[in-house]
């Protein structure tokens, strides 16, 4: 019974997110998985931590933007599928990885972080989210609306800085 009820949320998940996501690409859909609609108990799953999240600026006219932040759950995994904002048309999941001497970006359907193995995304390469579309600059001292989507966890709602990158590298290092 536990297993079937579980799976219950992580389908309804999956659909809201195929939602989302219609007009960008087509996720996989999981017809394995189907229950009844009428399942609703969810189990309520470790709080999780969201930490060190910051914008970078960008130069007056970009149209994209990068932000980082650290997801640490208090014991199992959080899977990130998503992430919005008001400032942006769509924020995509990338990976940024050095490819022949050439730095290359990769989008990512998920983002999984395990309680011992955090997700950390700092800038210069590896996770991080793309805000695609701004509607404004990213200036230094503003604070971006964002909804972060999780799979099986209800949706986090944080206010994150926009930070000089000197600003960033200083604070990284205190770490
Ligand atoms: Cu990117």
């Amino acid at each position: 019974m536990t297993s079937k009820r579980k799976t219950s949320s992580v389908t309804s998940l999956f659909t809201r997110q195929a939602c989302c996501l219609l007009l960008a690409c087509t996720p996989p859909l999981t017809p394995w998985l189907a229950v009844h609609a009428s399942d609703t108990v969810i189990s309520t799953p470790a709080p999780l931590e969201v930490e060190h999240a910051f914008a970078l600026p960008t130069p007056p006219g970009a149209m994209t933007g990068a932000l980082y932040l650290t997801l640490m759950p208090s014991k199992g995994t959080a899977t990130l599928i998503g992430a919005s904002t008001p400032w942006a048309q769509v924020i995509e999941m990338h990976d940024m990885q050095l490819t022949n001497d050439r730095m290359q970006m990769k989008k990512l359907d998920s983002l999984p972080a395990q309680a011992d193995m955090p997700l950390k995304m700092i800038p210069g390469g590896g996770p991080h989210l793309m805000l695609i579309g701004l509607s404004q600059p990213l200036t230094a001292g503003s604070k971006i609306p964002l909804t972060l989507q999780f799979l099986a966890r209800p949706d986090i709602h944080i206010e994150v800085p926009v930070k000089d990158y000197d600003a960033v590298m200083a604070s990284t290092a205190a770490q």
